[in-house]
């Protein structure tokens, strides 16, 4: 029976040493946190895969980043066999493995492999790509270290966006061995050229035609998403790339999670135009928003929770037209506006479910419909859709017992299901989708805009403590603990028309973050500040107190 190669472990692990005292853990998406320090945690996640690679026998991959976070931090988080996030079950493992001295790291990988039974003589394969902060590069070797001491065949694709590597490990396991960066660029390209001759066959509307301006956020974004226009070609989609990193910082003052939660443009020259399309990715080009102007110069928003909208409906009416009945549903976090859950489960009359934060929590709720939307309000979704039900469709496609307007329908639904990366929310796919519909509507910006009325809406933070203090249930909607808390939380929130308001710890930073909507900006300001300070009050509170407004 194979064992564990102690000896060179042990050496490579004395490079990777853990810093005394350093804990962290394995958060809503990974390892985050300072760069400085984190090391031995790429180091150890590195051996981690490789244990997972021969417990599935499967590839396992390996992203190096920190999303949205700043330059400074960075991050890491295992993907599993079919491009979804590491399954919770192991979360635990990892954790451990993070934090254990040097002195005790072999007896908690023998721990690992006894209790999930892994045969040590499989073999391993792990696929390893980062973003581009700076200190990326040395942490994705210590990641190809941890693998190589453990004897895993490592592929290093250097830089990528997170949801590329999603693909590639998905395909990879999936059969396609020649499966890499180029193949991505092309499966997207050609997906969307094909909606769009679908769409043409149509020959409804006028097309959109103008350009779409896209904030990278100084990202790995940048580059792979001039490489996607390319593939595609100028006179198809005309995307002018901003932030491209030449000279902004990473997630500074702009980027998808800047744009959401401030509400605002990112700060560096855009030249804002009404009516014309901008949208933002963040870091690793797993979240995107779109804004713009209307034509007061007003700054809107179409978040997670619109391209939700837009998706579901956009299927909604292709099922119809193609008389398909399968089980179409869009799952939300708590953070979805209000206004969204109502448009899309009342008006559009399509099934909704609240999932907890985090889309490891979302994308398994939405394998439960036959096509599920889900999407959180910061621009992080996707479509997925189960294998009978694309073979349904597919077959709806080519059926004799269809008329031709019915299968052209199930046909450009096929083309669409095409576009969107199935496996983890993709800003770069997402946006291919987002301008292929509204092509095919003939619909500006705006149009789409106009689709519901969002409530004005506010998230705040506060310092406690102790943020595990706090534990919620239903979806993160209800506070269980501190027991006073969600009293006082209701008797607040009933003081304000269409008032809703909900708090919760955060996973990837030490804070507890509130969410307040109703129906004017003012109300909303009030509302969040008045929770926030239940939260600092019953929840012990530490550093300045939040003001209350009334
Ligand atoms: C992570 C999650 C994101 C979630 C956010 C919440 C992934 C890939 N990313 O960035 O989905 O919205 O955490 O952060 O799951 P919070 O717990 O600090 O509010
Ligand atoms: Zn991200």
């Amino acid at each position: 029976m194979a064992t564990l190669n102690e000896i060179p472990i042990l050496k490579l692990a004395e490079v990777h040493a853990k810093p005394k005292g350093h804990q962290m853990s394995y958060g809503t998406a990974g390892f985050r946190g300072n760069a400085s320090g984190m090391d031995h945690v790429f180091f150890r996640m590195g051996m981690l895969a490789v244990l997972r690679s021969k417990l599935m026998k499967a590839t396992i991959g390996v992203m190096v980043t920190a999303s949205h976070n700043p330059e400074h931090d960075n991050g890491v988080k295992l993907i599993d066999p079919h491009g979804e996030m590491l399954t919770q079950s192991w979360e635990e493992l990892a954790t451990s493995l993070a934090n254990v001295t040097n002195d005790e790291l072999i007896k908690e990988m023998k721990k690992i492999v006894d209790s999930q039974n892994i045969q040590l003589s499989n073999e391993a394969s792990v696929f390893i790509a980062r973003d581009t902060r700076p200190s990326s590069l040395a942490l994705s070797q210590a990641v190809l270290d941890g693998a190589t001491a453990l004897g895993a065949t490592c592929t290093n694709y250097g830089l990528l966006t997170t949801p590329q590597l999603h693909h590639i490990v998905a395909c990879y396991n999936g059969g396609n061995h020649n499966v890499n960066e180029e193949q991505y660029y092309q499966h997207y390209a050609n997906a969307f050229k094909a909606l769009l001759n679908e769409n043409l066959s149509y020959l409804t509307k006028k097309p959109v035609g103008s350009s779409v301006t896209v904030d990278c956020a100084n990202g790995v974004g940048a580059p792979k998403l001039v490489k996607l226009a390319e593939h595609i070609g100028v006179n198809i989609i005309d995307i002018v790339v901003h932030n491209n990193g030449q000279s902004g910082k990473l997630n500074e003052n702009c980027g998808a999670d800047y744009v959401k939660v401030q509400q605002r443009a990112p700060v560096e020259g855009l030249n804002m135009e009404p009516d014309h399309r901008y949208a933002s990715f963040d870091g690793d080009a797993d979240r995107l928003v779109y804004y713009t102007l209307d034509s007061d110069c007003n700054f809107v928003l179409l978040d997670g929770d619109k391209i939700a909208a837009l998706f579901a409906v956009y299927i909604k009416e292709l099922l119809n037209k193609a008389d398909i009945n399968v089980r179409l549903g869009v799952v939300q976090t708590a953070y979805a506006n209000g206004s969204s859950t109502n448009y899309i489960s009342t008006e559009e009359n399509i099934e909704v479910a609240c999932a907890q934060t985090g889309v490891k929590h979302l994308h398994k709720v939405a394998t439960a419909f036959d096509i599920g939307v889900y999407f959180e309000a910061n621009g992080h979704g996707t479509v997925t859709v189960k294998d009978d039900c694309l073979n349904k469709i597919r077959s709806a496609a080519t059926s004799e017992e269809k008329l031709q307007e019915q299968k052209l329908a199930a046909n450009k639904l096929t083309a669409f299901l095409d576009v969107v990366n199935q496996t983890v929310g993709d800003a770069m796919s997402d946006l291919l989708a987002v301008e292929a519909i509204l092509q095919d509507k003939g619909w500006s910006i705006r149009d789409w805009s106009c689709i519901y009325t969002e409530l004005p809406n506010r998230q705040a933070k506060v310092k406690v403590a102790d943020r595990t203090v706090i534990e919620t249930t239903d979806a993160e909607r209800k506070v269980t603990k501190p027991p006073a808390l969600q009293p006082a939380i209701d008797k607040v929130v009933a003081e304000y028309p269409c008032g809703r308001s909900f708090v919760r710890p955060s996973g990837t930073e030490d804070v507890v973050r509130v969410y307040a909507e109703s129906d004017t900006q003012e109300n909303t300001d009030k509302l969040a500040k008045r929770v926030s300070l239940l939260v600092y009050e019953l929840a012990g509170g530490v550093g300045e107190k939040p003001q209350p407004a009334f």
